[in-house]
């Protein structure tokens, strides 16, 4: 029966990085915002406290590598994301990073060395709320990145190659390359979802992840006097937005497994009296299949030029992100199978509904992910929650898994 002492150090950790937040009231910490840059610098005294070298790469992705016994450079990648969406809880992304950091901490107090590095990385941009896309910090560990995706801007017009410069990163042209040739990359993540919960486990195996994209719509009408333009002479940006918003829930329903979802809508110029000229939304649409996503997106796509063309506006449509869906591998999953039982658990299988950094990574090396049990399902919301001893097993099968990887 364990001690819990390992648990407690996660959930002390995970309750220390939520301090840091760009808003007062609940936590927020976007890509390269200024809580970023004081979670890294915190989470950079950790690593080297647990004996790693720690360094950021030009996308400031933090990287703690702990040395292994042979001088092989061949190195186990461990981590998550460190930033979060608007109002988020403490556990999405941060438990992956936090129970890296605390597994090779309790390595380093033993003086115990693996036969192979551990690189612990944090990535800073996996929610992608600041900038269109996301994913930037794994695509550049990975190799993958579109140089164009470092001339994305945010809401204030700054480009992500500004906001690095800020940050204090040089991007490189092709992003960042890993230094090693690494072996595996494994996350750990908390479910986001009600199965773990529901089947009374503590932790879980991911097959594999959904596929993602996202679009962004500009409707665009003409602004008129609320009180003076005659209904049937209006051309309303909100309402044409409003009628294509429910085709997408329509579209999305009618094809099994697949979710899509509007999270965001600007009606400009946004005055109560004033017709909206212009209507922007995204759409953020997944799939465990990419063929049956990409077939539920160009219905929605037809949707949307319909509805403008029959309401006399324009629809402006724009991809920006897309993400395979990724399949983990079953080498790992039976490598992590044998770690969750050696703890005591009976391993379930499962697939993520959520992306995660592990689909990027999966261009550099094999991926897996152990999901933890998390309170109702609930994630992107302050009341995620996940329970001390479910800590303590996450961080037991971890150090299982470490300790057991066979490199060969
Ligand atoms: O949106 C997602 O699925 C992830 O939480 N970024
Ligand atoms: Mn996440
Ligand atoms: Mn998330």
């Amino acid at each position: 029966m364990s001690d819990l002492a390992l648990g407690r150090r996660l959930m002390d950790r995970l309750e220390a990085l939520s301090r840091f937040s760009d808003d007062a009231e609940g936590l927020t910490r976007l890509y390269l915002s200024p809580s970023h840059r004081r979670a890294a610098d915190a989470l950079a005294g950790w690593m080297r406290d647990a004996g790693m070298d720690v360094r950021m790469d030009a996308l400031g992705t933090l990287i703690g590598r702990y040395a292994g016994s042979a001088n092989n450079n061949r190195a186990l990648i461990v981590g998550s994301h460190i930033d979060t969406v608007r109002n988020a809880g403490k556990y999405d992304g941060a438990l992956g990073v936090l129970a890296a950091v605390a597994a090779v901490e309790a390595l380093a107090r033993r003086g115990e060395r693996l036969p192979l590095d551990i690189e612990v990385v944090a990535f800073g941009d996996e929610e992608g709320v600041r900038f269109p896309s996301t994913l930037r910090g794994s695509r550049g560990l990975a190799g993958t990145l579109d140089p164009a995706a470092l001339d994305e801007r945010d809401a204030a017009g700054v480009s992500v190659r500004e906001a690095l410069a800020a940050f204090g990163c040089d991007p490189a042209p092709d992003g960042a390359r890993s230094s090693t040739s690494p072996l595996a990359f494994v996350e750990v993540h908390i479910e986001q979802g009600p199965v773990l919960e529901r089947a009374g486990r503590p932790v879980g195996i991911v097959t594999a992840i959904n596929g993602a994209r996202r679009l962004s719509v500009a409707v665009q009408g003409h602004a008129g006097h609320a009180g003076t333009s005659p209904m049937a002479m209006r051309r309303d940006s909100l309402t044409a937005a409003a009628e294509m918003i429910l085709a997408v829930e329509r579209i999305a329903k009618e094809t099994r497994d697949v979710v899509a979802t509007v999270g965001v809508v600007e009606a400009l110029p946004g005055a109560v009296n004033v017709i909206p000229g212009e209507t922007r939304f995204t759409i953020d649409a997944r799939a465990p299949d990419d063929a049956a996503r990409d077939a539920v997106v160009s219905g929605i796509e037809t949707a949307i030029e319909g509805i403008a063309a029959r309401r006399g506006l324009k629809a402006r449509i724009e991809a920006t992100h897309s993400a395979p869906a990724t399949t983990c591998d079953a080498g790992l999953i039976v490598a992590l199978d044998a770690s969750v039982r050696a703890s005591g658990y009976e391993p379930l299988h499962l697939p993520s509904g959520a992306g995660h950094d592990a689909m990027a990574m999966a261009a550099l090396c094999p991926v897996a992910m152990l999901f933890v049990r998390c309170a109702g399902g609930i994630s992107h919301h302050p009341a995620e929650a996940i329970t001390l001893e479910d800590a303590d097993a996450s961080m037991r099968v971890l150090l299982q898994f470490l300790r057991s990887y066979n490199a060969s």
